[in-house]
């Protein structure tokens, strides 16, 4: 009897808390986010239980052997339908290039990202900045950089104009009504990595934490951007005190992530890749859970793919018991000449694992564009 009646005053307390956890559910960090951002976010929380969706890096504007053919991408010329999500990297918008780090013209990107929106998709931005200390690129990892761009550093300002440019960029991405496109905007990517000037060896928690909220607050409060539904990344991370030390605040980020490639195609490196992914997708799908924030594999791959079955063989098991929201697997550059190697993370028509990919496509918890278009994630 007491234990019941315990059961029941417990009941009573947690209740209202419960209640209003739902009610601040899936809802953006950012108040004023416009209505669109605050659809896709809501949306794809409810998608990421059931589905996974696709994503590539670039895939519209160029894959192994093309560049910049309308209408094109090597995943669409292997199943005949586009990624559900499409990622693009700003790195160079900061100095007012025409064009981002990997050559793509900062005009043509906009058309890209305009298009996949309007035929139903997701978009992610990354921004691979330059070094504001050194003007060297963002692997040159001189310690003291991110403080050097904090309120009362010597490159504040400066840092302020990059950030003006980065708004300018997502201001142009408007609809047919003039209202802006919501994006899934990943800045400061993969910090608990060593080879950026914003990872763990080059900049404090905090001085990465101050950072990251400077960015959010100047982006939402100066230049009222609203339409930007911030993804938190790491890279390879071994525990969830690892995972948030860099983590400024459920107030300015909205999606939880980390990015993870499988290195070496031999079965100690696969095995060594699926472990470390489930295990870490496991950490963070408890970690988003808690904090009631989207779940998300923000950049992974195999180089060149030379095993015929990983992505129904290798890729798939590893995910596919976690709600995330969605994969993307890096770009389709095709030949490196400086490394001499191949470097692309999708399929292309004769591709070795392209008739695996077909299978996986078919999977019906798999959502490319045609599947995303009908799901309307931004009404
Ligand atoms: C890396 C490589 C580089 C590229 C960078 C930013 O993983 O693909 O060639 O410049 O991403 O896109």
């Amino acid at each position: 009897m007491r234990n019941i009646f315990r059961c029941f005053v417990v009941f009573i307390l947690i209740q209202p808390n419960c209640l209003q956890k739902k009610a601040v559910a899936q809802a953006c960090s950012d108040k004023s986010a416009t209505a669109a951002a605050q659809k896709l976010y809501k949306n794809l929380f409810a998608l990421q239980d059931k589905y996974t969706i696709f994503g590539q890096q670039d895939a519209l504007a160029y894959g192994v052997g093309w560049r910049y053919i309308a209408g094109q991408s090597d995943v669409k010329l292997v199943v005949d339908d586009n990624p559900g999500v499409y990622g693009w990297d700003i790195g160079g918008i900061e100095l007012g290039d025409k064009k981002n780090l990997d050559s793509v013209p900062f005009n043509l990107m906009k058309e890209y990202i305009i298009g996949g929106y309007e035929r139903g998709a997701a978009v992610t931005i990354s921004w691979h900045a330059r070094n504001p200390l050194t003007g060297g690129n963002s692997w040159d990892t001189t310690h003291g950089t991110v403080r050097s761009i904090l309120p009362g550093g010597t490159k504040h300002d400066l840092y302020k104009t990059w950030l003006d440019k980065v708004a300018g960029f997502m201001n142009d991405l408007k609809d047919k009504n003039g209202e802006s496109i919501p994006i899934l905007f990943r800045p400061f990517h993969e910090m608990t990595g060593n080879w950026f000037w914003w990872c763990k060896n080059a900049s404090t928690p905090d001085e990465f934490k101050a950072v990251w909220r400077f960015t959010v607050n100047y982006l939402r409060t100066e230049k009222k951007l609203h339409q930007l539904i911030y993804v938190y990344n790491t890279a390879d991370f071994k525990n969830e005190a690892e995972f948030l030390a860099c983590y400024a605040g459920d107030d300015v980020a909205d999606v939880l992530s980390f990015d993870l490639y499988q290195h070496g195609v031999e079965e100690a490196s696969r095995t060594y890749f699926v472990n470390n992914l489930s295990r870490q997708l496991d950490l963070l799908c408890k970690i988003a859970a808690t904090k009631n924030k989207m779940a998300t594999l923000a950049e992974t791959g195999l180089e060149a793919i030379p095993d015929p079955t990983w992505w129904t063989g290798t890729l798939w098991p590893a995910i596919k018991d976690y709600p995330i929201s969605y994969v993307l697997v890096w770009r389709n550059h095709g030949f490196m000449k400086q490394e001499n190697k191949m470097h692309y993370y999708g399929v292309y028509p004769g591709q070795a694992s392209e008739a695996d990919f077909k299978k996986w496509y078919s999977f019906p918890q798999v959502l490319f564009e045609k599947k995303i278009k009908k799901q309307n994630i931004y009404k």
